[in-house]
Order: C-alpha cells, then structure tokens, then sequence
C-alpha cells in the first residue's frame, strides 16, 4: 500500500508537475487549455504556476494526526508524541551500584512501538557491584519492569563477593500492556533474601524512578 503523502512533499511534487512542461515547451500566458498537470484549470482565468503552494508548508497536515505531532497518523512511526530519547547506558546507586546498556527491545533499539498486549522481548546487558562493608551476607537483586507495571524478574539475584563487579546479559519476555501511550522499562537494586521471597513478584518496595528508565514502550 503506498503511504499517503505529506504536505511538503505534495507541494514539491507539484511544483515538479508544474514546472515540467515549462522546460520543454512554450509557455501558456493565460487560458490554459490543458496538458500542463496543473489542476484544476481555470475557464479562462488560467492557473497561476504556484497555485498548488497555497498551502502553507508549515501549516498543519491535512490528514489525521492523532498525537498532534504534525506527523500524518498513517506514516508516524512514533505515535506517542515526540520520540523520547533514553540514554544507552543508565547507571544508579552509591554503595551499591549497577548499570544497564545495550538494550535491544524485539530486536531493535531502546524505544519501541508495540501493540497492546503483544507478546515480546527485550535484550540488556546489565553490571552490580556491591560496596556495602556493612552488609557482606546480603542478597542483592538486580530487578528489571514496567513502570507503570510490575517487575518482569531479576537478572541477578545472590550474595555477591564484596567490591567486585558483577555483569551479564539477559533477554526477558514481556507482554505489552493493554493501555495505550508511554511505558518505561526501569531496574532497580532489591536486597530482599531472594526474588521471590514470600512469594513476591512484583517490585522491591516500590517501583523505580524516572532516573532508572532503559528503555521505552510506545503501545497502540
Ligand atoms: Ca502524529
């Protein structure tokens, strides 16, 4: 299916149309009888050559633009708004401290568009290093979720060896939420006595801050 057109391009198109015919043949001074593609023609009162730019280039787009970032609806391929940016490599914490970077969400970058309820994945690599000399037996988490949601799982979750850090990768499935517009993928660092403990499955506490966000949903 071809994809509608914007309005700037619809006027550059135009003014192609419209300035064809002048390089190869003699130029109509009024009455345009025809053949020139510029529409519509006039009776008699010829059709002024830059009669297809009335249109402001930029004025709004004639076309649904249901986020009103003056992207047509059917070519916006961020229809949240304007596309935010998330750094690629987010890092939180003092005495202990992690990272997450590399995040592929289904394949692609740190922002994505899904569909409500989709089943899908997200890649990261992710680092802990525990610094805590007050506290060597804990069990640290490293916990990665919606927001707002629940926590997906965690990617790391042991008693780690004091001031070393630790890293990896993980690929956690997901299903898209049901509302649409903006979702975040944060993590944050739990020290319950396991993931699950109690049978808990969703974030430590409290779920994380916008300064955790690796990652962002755009769900329609
Ligand atoms: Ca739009």
């Amino acid at each position: 299916m071809r994809a509608p057109v914007l309005p700037a391009v619809a006027g550059a198109l135009a003014l192609a149309a419209a300035a064809a015919p002048l390089a190869g043949c003699a130029f109509r001074p009024s009455g345009d009888g025809g053949g020139d593609l510029v529409a519509p023609d006039g009776a008699g009162t010829g059709d002024p050559i830059d009669a297809a730019t009335s249109t402001p280039l930029d004025g709004p787009p004639p076309c649904p633009d249901a986020d009103q970032d003056g992207v047509c609806d059917a070519v916006d391929d961020w229809p949240c708004g304007t596309r935010p940016t998330v750094p690629a490599s987010v890092a939180i914490g003092t005495v202990i401290t992690a990272s997450v970077s590399g995040v592929s969400i289904d394949g692609g970058g740190n922002t994505a568009v899904v569909a409500a309820g989709s089943q899908l994945s997200y890649e990261l690599a992710w680092t802990l290093r525990d610094m805590n000399p007050l506290c060597t037996t804990c069990v640290d988490q490293l916990e990665v979720g919606l927001v707002p949601g629940r926590r997906h799982t965690c990617v790391f979750d042991a008693n780690p060896p004091q001031n070393q850090t630790m890293s990896g990768t993980a690929t956690v499935p997901m299903t898209a939420p049901s509302t649409p517009g903006l979702h975040s993928l944060r993590f944050q660092i739990a020290q319950d006595f396991s993931c699950s403990a109690f049978g808990r499955t969703d974030w430590w506490i409290a779920a994380p801050g916008a300064d955790a966000t690796f990652g962002v949903l755009c769900v329609r």
